[in-house]
């Protein structure tokens, strides 16, 4: 029988694809955003799904909302992927944030137990919430210590979904995800921001882009990948949470260099701390510089997942490694400046 699925945050670059990756598994797919759909949907437009999705207007923030779409439809499986998942805004919005991706959760679950304990909800956790972690290397295990109100916000909502399944047998189970990436990434993330800038300058488009800290480290995958043990999770037989990463990190400076390599800027590093500059070899112009503006109030730096875990129970091996993540990034960003020259008038992100 054809099961059903609600992905809140359908909007997002993980929606968009946990989507097209339920499609192909037969599901009908309810998703939901807080705001109408039609204007910000380029993603799902993207990967041509749009015929595919009920689209329903849910803010996280009313459970008037929520209950109303429990009462449409009969409901298999929740993905709880809605947040306001930039992590530097969370400390201009931190109300908001703690309401929507912490305590939107517990509506989500409340609502579930009352109507139906059977249906499985999944939440994205976050490596955030480990925060400035003193382990080489973090796995289900590690001991939190989140560094922004994004990452008290998820761990509230990574509490929460235990205590639910502790408490009242809920299959509820959090993804604990690393960063990832993809040619859907928002361009208010660092990679996306490096690549279409570099592309700028490397097109004589722009001089220069700005960024905050590049020295943090991060372990980066590919999103389309990572949606796929979202569902994984869901299937197990017993509720449980689970780290997904690749177990490699690297800092957004070697993130830089390599994107620069691959589109053959000739380029180096000069200058010490705020001081600190990427030129172009060719004509000495500064492409990059930091600006103290883009640096967080409190910097999460040095992450890297243990997926040992995932690797045995979900069979997690993942496939995109680090150099070509850059290289699919810019492969595509490429391809999409060249279709928007012959048709400007489609909206490019
Ligand atoms: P992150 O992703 O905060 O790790 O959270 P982001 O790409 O925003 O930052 C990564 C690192 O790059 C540094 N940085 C900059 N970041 C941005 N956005 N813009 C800049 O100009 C810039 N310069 C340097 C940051 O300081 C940081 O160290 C992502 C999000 O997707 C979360 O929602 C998710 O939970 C986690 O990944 C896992």
């Amino acid at each position: 029988m054809k099961k059903t699925a609600l992905i809140t945050g359908i909007s997002g670059q993980d929606g968009a694809y946990l989507a097209q990756f339920l499609i192909t598994k037969n599901y009908k797919i309810i998703g939901t955003d807080k705001i109408r759909l039609k204007k910000n949907n380029w993603r799902i437009r993207r990967l041509k799904i749009e015929k595919k999705i009920i689209f329903e207007k849910m803010d996280l923030g009313k459970i008037s909302d929520i209950n109303k779409i429990f009462n449409k439809y009969k409901i298999d499986e929740v993905y709880n992927l809605a947040a306001k998942s930039f992590v530097k805004e969370s400390f201009t919005n931190p109300l908001e944030t703690a309401n929507i991706t912490g305590v939107g959760v517990i509506r989500i679950l409340e609502t579930i137990k009352k109507k139906n304990s059977k249906i499985k909800f999944y939440q994205a956790s976050s490596s955030e919430m480990f925060g400035n972690s003193l382990s080489k290397s973090q796995s289900e295990d590690t001991k939190f210590d989140p560094q922004s109100p994004y990452a008290i916000s998820k761990l509230f909502g990574h509490y929460i979904t235990r205590n639910y399944r502790n408490s009242y047998k809920l299959f509820a189970v959090s993804g604990i995800l690393f960063n990832h990436e993809s040619p859907l990434r928002g361009e208010e993330f660092v990679t996306k921001k490096i690549i279409q800038g570099l592309i700028k300058i490397a097109n004589n488009k722009m001089k220069f882009i700005e960024l905050g800290n590049i020295h943090s480290k991060r372990d980066w995958g590919y999103a389309k990948e990572y949606v796929v043990q979202m569902w994984k999770m869901l299937q197990q037989k017993k509720a449980n949470d689970f780290v997904i990463a690749t177990g490699k990190t690297h800092s957004i400076k070697d993130f830089i260099d390599i994107s620069a390599k691959y589109l053959k800027l000739d380029t180096k590093w000069v200058g010490k701390g705020l001081k600190m500059r990427l030129i172009n070899k060719k004509n000495n112009q500064v492409i990059i510089r930091i600006n103290k503006k883009l640096m967080r109030p409190s910097e999460v730096n040095y992450i890297k997942g243990n997926i040992k875990k995932a690797k045995k129970m979900l069979n997690w091996r993942p496939k995109i490694t680090f150099k070509k993540l850059v290289k699919l990034m810019i492969d595509e960003e490429k391809k999409l400046r060249a279709s928007y020259l012959k048709k400007p008038y489609l909206k490019i992100q």
